[in-house]
């Protein structure tokens, strides 16, 4: 297993020179700085390579090898009237991470937002602060701040009546954070940032768009990007949706092993791969995640390794817990992941996903999610376990 680490380039908080003191040897990044939809110029990955190997030295080498992610222009998605020049921009900025030994892409396909949450400071008994979402503030935000159209036929009165408390009960800075939480997006996001109106407008470009119509979509893009993988070597790797539901009475089709079975009856190219998002995947009690790592062995190429723990009355209310406590086996998982590597005798690239945000941490400024120390705890947690079993099998 390749230990990889997200970095987002120069303005990352987290320096390559604390990566480096994590132990991970694989750097997962993007050229964040080039608008959606653009091609990455060759020499602009040259030198983003550069960068991360400049300071290397022998006992302490990184390399940038997992692109997250290239964006997919929303046109692509909705297969608009003049989508192509996105394809083609698509397919030469994965030509040119190619050349430069860049070969494993993760990406996605959600329509207008990328991962979502509704609160970056939650706070646990012991004192760090997790990432949340919150089904009832997010049905408070859909239904009595954003004002959807047809919103009230998405939720039961039941939950309409929640959201209503919930909203009454929040201060207008309350609503303004949450606003600007769901909309604005997160570090990472590969979908605009909106202001309110934008929003709307962008939601409305999907309206009528079925779940069948997209998942044609994204078969017809693959359709377009696979051959050119398979001729260079690449290996995709698609990103579930984060929440894996739907959103906004838009279709998410990345959430569930019946939908990846749907994308590989589509498009059976092994370099059509996935990203095992454990802690996405793991927000739905109905997938069972060591089964889906041995299901989809073959097409696992990068895996993100987190949990979170969901609801007890709402189980789309999740927070993200402790890498080893969530409500995935999450050693489960690594062992069917280990096993996979021996049978198919190739590794694959592993990073910890979200830490939480706790000690000198919490005195300066990360990304939400992306902090240095908690994400460090999770790669160690998640070192032992995998140390741990590879030595008992040899015993
Ligand atoms: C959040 C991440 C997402 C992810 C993209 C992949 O932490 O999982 O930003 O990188 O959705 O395309």
């Amino acid at each position: 297993m390749h230990e990889s680490w997200r970095w987002f380039g120069p303005n990352d908080p987290v320096s390559l020179g604390e990566i480096r003191q994590t132990g991970a040897t694989d750097i997962v990044s993007a050229l964040h700085d080039i608008p959606i939809g653009q091609v990455w110029p060759r020499d602009a990955i040259k030198a983003h390579k550069a960068l991360i190997e400049e300071s290397n030295i022998e006992g302490s080498m990184l390399h940038w090898t997992v692109t997250e992610s290239i964006p997919v222009h929303d046109d692509i998605k909705l297969a608009a009237p003049g989508h192509q020049a996105y394809v083609d921009n698509w397919i030469a900025s994965l030509e040119n991470l190619a050349a430069e030994g860049v070969r494993t892409i993760c990406y996605n396909f959600m329509p207008v937002i990328d991962w979502t949450r509704t609160d970056l400071r939650y706070r646990l008994p012991n004192g760090v602060y997790a990432l949340r979402f919150d089904q009832g503030e997010f049905a408070a935000f859909d239904l009595f701040i954003l004002k959807r159209k047809d919103a009230e036929s998405d939720y039961t009165d039941q939950e309409t009546k929640r959201a209503r408390s919930t909203y009454e009960a929040m201060s207008p800075e309350g609503r303004t954070e949450l606003t600007k939480t769901i909309i604005a997006g997160l570090p990472g996001k590969m979908t605009e940032a909106y202001s309110l109106d934008d929003f709307r407008e962008a939601l409305a470009r999907y309206s009528g768009m079925s779940h069948a119509q997209l998942r044609a979509n994204l078969a017809a893009f693959l359709g377009q990007v696979l051959p050119v993988a398979e001729a260079l070597d690449v290996n995709l790797a698609i990103h579930p949706d984060d929440p894996p539901w739907d959103m906004f009475g838009i279709p998410r089709i990345v959430c569930t092993s019946d939908d990846l079975d749907a994308l590989f009856e589509a498009q059976p190219s092994p370099c059509n791969g996935i990203t095992l998002c454990v802690g996405t995947y793991g927000s739905r009690p109905d997938n069972d995640l060591p089964a889906m790592a041995r299901r989809f062995r073959d097409r696992i190429h990068f895996a993100h390794l987190r949990g979170v723990s969901r609801g007890r009355e709402e189980p789309r209310t999740f927070v993200e817990a402790n890498h080893l406590d969530s409500d995935v086996d999450m050693v489960g998982v690594i062992k069917v992941l280990i096993e996979n590597e021996r049978a198919l005798g190739k590794e694959i690239f592993i990073r910890p996903d979200h830490g939480h945000l706790m000690m000198g941490d919490q005195m300066r400024s990360t990304n939400p999610g992306y902090s240095a120390i908690g994400r460090m705890k999770g790669l160690a947690e998640i070192r032992g376990v995998v140390r741990a079993i590879s030595e008992l099998d040899r015993l």
